[in-house]
């Protein structure tokens, strides 16, 4: 019995810890105003979309189930190697067969991979149903930068480069964009992805979205970002020989900064529409 509660306790005290660290990680997203990874950084980006704060949520909670599976099955080993060590026990069991334990070590994994299986669908749909959407844009991958299109707000392209050490400013570095996708806040934007020569594949950590961009194909994804601010992710799919640097600037700014912004794009932007492909300047020294 005293060792039935020593184990407990065990597992009671790790909980504890465990949700201080969840708390902390769900508690950390509210801070921040934009999103970008940080040095020594060990867990998710601040979530800024209800896809990211459902995702981190998942994570958590799996973070728990596996941590009370690990720490039984641990515990389970130790206990078996102490209780049953040769000194404490000479003449060993014979026995090979036990139906009780048999079907309960059936039942209870299947119980939790079905615990798994809810909510994972559950945030599974939320992703792919994508909702009405406010405005659409369409992001292209080129070797290797990327080219944002805005079918229906004037109909304008633009492409958004790298920019080096030397011009990036106060941006950080091998993130830095000379433009940005600018979306406003608290809209739902639909994103159309695809690629103009080999796949590449549009993540944004704190959005909760990586979209694979494939040739010949359009991908759609969504996503509606509560808090204004800028927010950096990257291409993920090994695309080529600058893979890491074709970098993403997501700027999600006011209804009313976006109104103004579109304005301004029109007029800059307007007249390259439909987009045509052009090389990027390339140094591959
Ligand atoms: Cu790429």
């Amino acid at each position: 019995m005293r060792r039935i509660l020593l184990f407990s306790g065990l597992f009671l005290g790790l909980g504890a810890v465990l949700a201080a660290f969840g708390i902390g990680v769900i508690g950390g997203g509210s801070a921040a105003l934009a999103a970008q990874p940080e040095p020594w950084q060990w867990t998710f980006q601040p979530a800024a979309t209800p896809v990211m704060e459902n995702v981190t949520q998942f994570n958590n909670f799996l973070l728990y189930v596996v941590t009370i599976i690990t720490l039984f099955v641990f515990g389970l080993m130790g206990y078996t190697m102490w209780r049953f060590r040769a000194s404490a026990n000479p003449t060993p069991s014979k026995t090979s067969h036990n139906t009780l334990i048999e079907v309960v070590w059936t039942i209870i994994p299947i119980v939790i991979l079905v615990v798994i299986a809810v909510p994972s669908f559950r945030l599974l749909s939320h992703v792919r149903a994508i909702p009405e959407a406010g405005i659409t844009v369409k992001a292209v991958g080129y070797q290797w930068y990327w080219g944002y299109e805005y079918p229906d707000h004037g109909g304008f392209a633009f492409d958004s480069l790298m920019l080096e050490d030397g011009e990036r400013g106060a941006q950080p570095r091998l993130l830095a964009t000379d433009t940005a996708l600018v979306v406003p806040v608290d809209t739902n934007v639909r994103l159309l992805v695809t690629a103009a020569d080999v796949i590449h594949s549009w993540a944004m950590p704190s959005f909760g979205v990586k979209m694979d961009a494939v040739p010949g194909k359009i991908n759609e994804v969504w996503f509606r970002v509560n808090k204004t601010g800028t927010y950096y992710g990257q291409c993920s799919e090994l695309c080529g020989i600058r893979h890491a640097f074709m970098p993403i600037r997501v700027e999600v700014v006011s209804q009313k900064k976006f109104k103004a912004w579109l304005k301004e794009a029109q007029r800059e932007y307007g007249a390259a529409f439909p987009h045509t492909i052009k090389l990027a300047n390339i140094e591959t020294k």
